[in-house]
Parts: C-alpha cells; structure tokens; sequence
C-alpha cells in the first residue's frame, strides 16, 4: 500500500511538472507583430513567439508591407524589399517557376529573424541596421510576356522609389523571388534607373546571353524575349557593363564559337562548374571580385547553378553543378562588393522532392544575398 502511494505521488509530481512546464512555454523563435495571448492552465503565453509555424507566410516571417501601393500614404518604410514573381512563360524547356516564390517562402518557413545568429559569418543578418520586408507578389499577367515584363517594370520601379527606412540607403534594394529568369530583365531595367549600369554576377549552368535568332529561332520579336536570351537583351539595352561574369557554367550550347563570341561581346567571362575542382572556393570567389571590382553589382543566382541532387526543383536541371554548401560559401564571400540587387530564380516546386531540398537551399542562398547588402560598405548610396 505504502510503495503504491509513494508511485501515485510520483505520478502526481510528475503531472504537474508536465503542465508547469506548458504553462511557462519559452520565448523563443517568431516575431509575433501581433502577438496572440492564449491559456494553457492558468498563465497566458504568447503563442506568436513560441512558433515559426503560424499566421501567413513571408519569407523568413518578415513582415509584410504593401510596397506595391500607389500612394506612398501609410506605407511602412524599408531597407530591403523581398519581391515575388510569379512568371515562367519565357521558358525552353519545364515550366512551373510561377510557383517559385511560393516555395522559397515555404522553404524559409522555419527561419525565425530572432533566432537566426549564424556561426559562420558571426552575424544574424535580420537584426541589423537595416529593415528588411516582404512585399509579396506582382501582379503578373501569364497570357502576355510583353505585359508580363512591364507589369514587373512597374513593380520593380514603385517599391525602389519608395524613401529608405535608414540613413544608410537613400534607395531601398530589392530581392526578387522568381519566376524564370527572363524576370531579371525587368530588375536591371529598374537598377539602370536608379544607379545607371552595373556588373552583373549570373550563378547559372547556362549562358544566358544567347542571341534571340539562335535561342528562339527568330520566329518573332516576342519569342526572342526569353529566359535564355534575357542578357543579351540586357546588354544590347545597355544596361550592364562589360565586366560581367558567370559562375557555375556547364551547359551545352548551339554554336560554341558563336554562342561564346556573342558572350564575350555582351560583357561576359565565365567560370565554369569544374573550375571549382582546379582552384577551389577561393580561387572562384577571387576571379569573380576581381571581375567587378570598383562598381555597383547586381548578383543574379538561377538555382539550377546546383547540381540537380541539391536542387532538382528547377525547368532545365544539369548535372555537374556545385553543392548548396559551395555556392553559399562564394556567396558570403562576395561580402564587401556593393550589392545594388539581387534575385533567385528558377525555382520550381513542382520537381522538387518530399524534402525540399531546392526551396531549402534557395530560401538559404536568399539570407546569403541579405548578408550582402546588410553587410557592406555603403559608399555612393
Ligand atoms: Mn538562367
């Protein structure tokens, strides 16, 4: 009798302890900007800041502000503004980079900016000088590209209009979220207003500068304007310098003399993916600062630069790219260039698999670009 007693009060103790324990949930990861008070036994809790999982998805669970308004009246200032594209009518081979957005949100669902201090760089990039939102999505037709493009035209140029929150940046900068890479067209459109031309580092396993007669067959203007000829367009614009560079090349091409000398004539040089197994990490990220050393730099990183086993959510894998840990180790070591933009893109959930791997790494390569522009030095802007 006595030994079972002695077990009941242990059951007991230990009961309460559970509940104690639920009652005094602790404050960790989540920003709650509305925060929920909610009773588990007699204590309140705020159940904003005990989850990442809650309320609608941003990226990161930034907040999100309606920068695509066209008043300026009631519009939360920021620093850096993360911009969805929802477009992927521009492609040569698997469509579905409309969901891209989507999914990288989804697959920064678990990064909370209070709980995001990073052992490799020794900073949380969220908690620093800058304020960074979500602007969520532009509005973008999937029945005409031409629109499509000047739809994300006027996206691009409403939300860097917009006054920066800090004294750091007079301009906001904007990560755009795609879409298929025919979108970065219209953000180096919007940079060449802003801040005239600047170098462009394209992380791709194409080229990307294919002439439209070659990659589009010269069927018509409008066919011309795709995701494989948007850096020639940009360049015959004028809008990029000619010490661009790619990183990460390993596709085939149509016309290797001729695809290569209209690169190199649109201001391009190339890394290719297996320069990586001559002169290593460092050996990339030191050709790559070199190239655009002393201007303004737009890093433009299409996800199919992974190889397709660390990104298989992409229309037009290659095997051969580099793994997720390679191409975010370049990426924070790119720190000290200015970075005046800046996009994924390519993403698509679709071919992804049940882990997520793709929306993952490129919710990643995302914090990677905020480190960037939070952790530069700021000289004309
Ligand atoms: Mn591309």
């Amino acid at each position: 009798m006595m030994v079972l007693s002695l077990f009941l009060l242990l059951l007991l103790s230990l009961q309460s302890h559970v509940t104690a324990r639920e009652i005094t949930f602790p404050p960790v990861a989540g920003i709650s900007q509305h925060p929920v008070v909610a009773h588990a036994g007699d204590e309140p809790f705020d159940i904003g800041m005990s989850s990442a999982f809650y309320g609608l998805t941003t990226y990161a669970n930034l907040p999100y502000v309606h920068c695509l308004s066209p008043k300026d009246e009631g519009v939360e200032k920021y620093d850096i503004a993360i911009l969805g594209a929802p477009f992927d009518t521009a492609v040569t081979a698997r469509p579905g980079a409309r969901f891209g957005p989507g999914g990288i949100r989804r697959g920064s669902r678990r990064i909370s900016p209070e709980f995001s201090w990073d052992i490799i760089t020794g900073e949380n990039v969220f908690l620093d000088w800058a304020k960074i939102v979500d602007c969520g999505d532009a509005p973008l037709t999937w029945l005409d590209n031409t629109v499509a493009l000047k739809q994300l035209d006027t996206a691009h140029e409403t939300i860097s209009s917009r006054p920066g929150n800090s004294s750091e940046y007079s301009i906001p900068r904007i990560i755009t979220l795609g879409g298929d890479h025919t979108t970065t067209l219209s953000a180096l459109r919007s940079t060449y207003k802003k801040w005239g031309q600047v170098s462009v580092i394209h992380f791709d396993s194409h080229l990307d500068t294919w002439d439209p007669k070659v990659l589009g067959g010269g069927i018509s203007h409008y066919a011309g304007v795709n995701h494989g000829t948007f850096l020639h367009i940009a360049h015959e614009e004028g809008l990029i310098r000619n010490t661009s560079i790619h990183a990460g090349i390993r596709a085939p091409m149509a016309r290797p003399r001729g695809d290569l000398r209209n690169d190199a004539r649109c201001g391009f040089e190339i890394v290719t993916a297996r320069d990586i197994d001559h002169i290593g990490v460092s050996g990339i990220v030191e050709k790559l600062k070199k190239r655009v050393a002393n201007s303004l730099v737009y890093i433009s990183v299409d996800i199919d630069v992974l190889d397709p086993g660390s990104a298989p959510g992409t229309g037009t894998a290659e095997v051969g790219g580099w793994t997720t840990r390679e191409l975010l180790t370049i990426l924070d070591s790119l720190l000290g260039l200015e970075v005046i933009g800046a996009d994924v893109v390519e993403v698509a959930p679709i071919y992804d698999n049940a882990g997520e791997t793709t929306v993952l790494a490129a919710a990643e390569v995302v914090r990677s670009l905020i480190g960037l522009m939070v952790g530069q030095p700021v000289t004309s802007t």
